[in-house]
């Protein structure tokens, strides 16, 4: 699970910093980073390459009908394009990306800002997926393989059961993945659910299915795992997206997704109060001296309370559109088969002919019972 131990080397490198005595420390810093635009420009030209030189077993997947059962075991698999193996006249990956369709499969590019570079991240889709949307804050389960240019696999998960949600924003000291991964990830929607299969095993459908290029800026760059990654290493991660969770960091009962309206972690636009914590880990939005928890009803239905809704969209669905100040945060499932709805009573105040919620309105402190 190497996504997660991305902060293990900083950690050695600092480690390794303050135990070495000056000599040391002189030798050590002798060698700095690359340039971060020249590591792009040859990652980029690498990946570029590759994608010329490559296909995908695009002839295992039917796109005429890309919720045909079938389809849900389909693993990517990419090869050489080679006259020695029989794959001379194979479609390189580069043609999706050359000539845009409205059908899959699709290979495009994503500009993915950070350092002020602007990094090209090349997402093939197979299948979107018929789920839900996935948010740059939330957590995410998925199988996953990741490789380096020349095949070799550098980490993987390939049963959902053992493995945890990722979370894909890091907060603090909970780490979350490399920016690559979760901007890739966030193109695609989850499962719509699975299928039990008569030898109890499971099977996951409708889900997102594809591959995300990434050059070493969106992932380690000079500082990969201990392992088996070169540094300034391009990355590939082999996708099957299965489903999203909420995240609250801040514990206010406000999910996560639903604290960054405009979808920029990064920017200080989702701060209501200007303070120095974005909303999403601040626990008191307005700073008025309530906590948001306080100023908001968490409410849960069990069993017949959600029977009037047969599908996660359904009530979320019917809490937009309700006219009440209730709001749908999650359907999570039991494993007896029944479910659970959370849904968060928002009470708000107009302001100037808007209603405006009272967490987000200092001029409004109102402690709830
Ligand atoms: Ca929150
Ligand atoms: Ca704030
Ligand atoms: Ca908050
Ligand atoms: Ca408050």
């Amino acid at each position: 699970m190497n996504l997660r131990k991305f902060l293990i080397p900083i950690l050695t490198l600092l480690l390794i910093t303050f135990s070495c005595k000056d000599d040391d420390l002189e030798d050590f810093i002798a060698v700095p980073d690359r340039d971060r635009d020249e590591v792009n420009d040859e990652n980029d030209a690498e990946i570029r390459s590759y994608l010329d030189t490559h296909f995908f077993n695009y002839e295992d997947f039917d796109f005429s009908d890309a919720t045909n059962p079938a389809n849900n075991e389909f693993i990517v698999v990419l090869d050489t394009i080679s006259a020695d193996n029989g794959t001379q006249n194979k479609t390189p990956l580069s043609f999706y990306l050359e000539n845009p369709t409205n059908d899959y499969p699709k290979l495009y590019i994503k500009t993915v800002v950070q350092d002020d570079i602007d990094y090209n991240l090349y997402i093939l889709k197979v299948r979107e997926g018929e789920g839900e949307e996935i948010n740059a804050l939330d957590a995410a389960a998925m199988l996953y393989s990741g490789t380096i240019v020349d095949g070799s696999v550098f980490d993987s998960q390939v049963n959902i059961e053992s493995g945890q949600p990722f979370n894909l924003t890091g907060v603090g000291i909970v780490g979350g993945v490399v920016a690559g991964f979760r901007e890739g990830v966030i193109e695609f929607k989850t499962s719509t659910g699975f299928i039990e299969n008569t030898d109890g095993s499971i099977t996951y459908k409708d889900h997102g299915v594809g591959v995300v290029f990434m050059p070493s800026g969106l992932g380690y760059f000079s500082l990969p795992p201990i392992g088996s990654i070169p540094q300034y290493s391009p990355l590939f991660f082999n996708l099957k997206i299965i489903s999203r969770t909420n995240t609250d960091f801040d514990l206010d009962g406000i999910p996560s997704h639903l604290e960054h309206p405009d979808g920029d972690i990064t920017g200080d636009e989702d701060n209501s109060d200007d303070d120095l914590l974005v909303d999403f880990i601040d626990n008191d939005d307005d700073d008025d001296g309530i906590l948001t928890s306080d100023e908001v009803e968490q409410k849960e239905y069990e069993g017949n309370g959600i029977n009037q809704f047969m599908t996660k969209a359904e009530a979320q669905d019917y809490f937009d559109n309700d006219i009440t100040d209730e709001v749908f945060i999650s359907i999570v499932g039991e494993l007896d088969g029944t479910f659970t709805l959370n849904t968060l009573i928002v009470p708000s105040t107009m302001v100037n002919g808007i209603s405006v919620p009272n967490y987000l309105n200092s001029e409004v402190a109102i402690e709830l019972e």
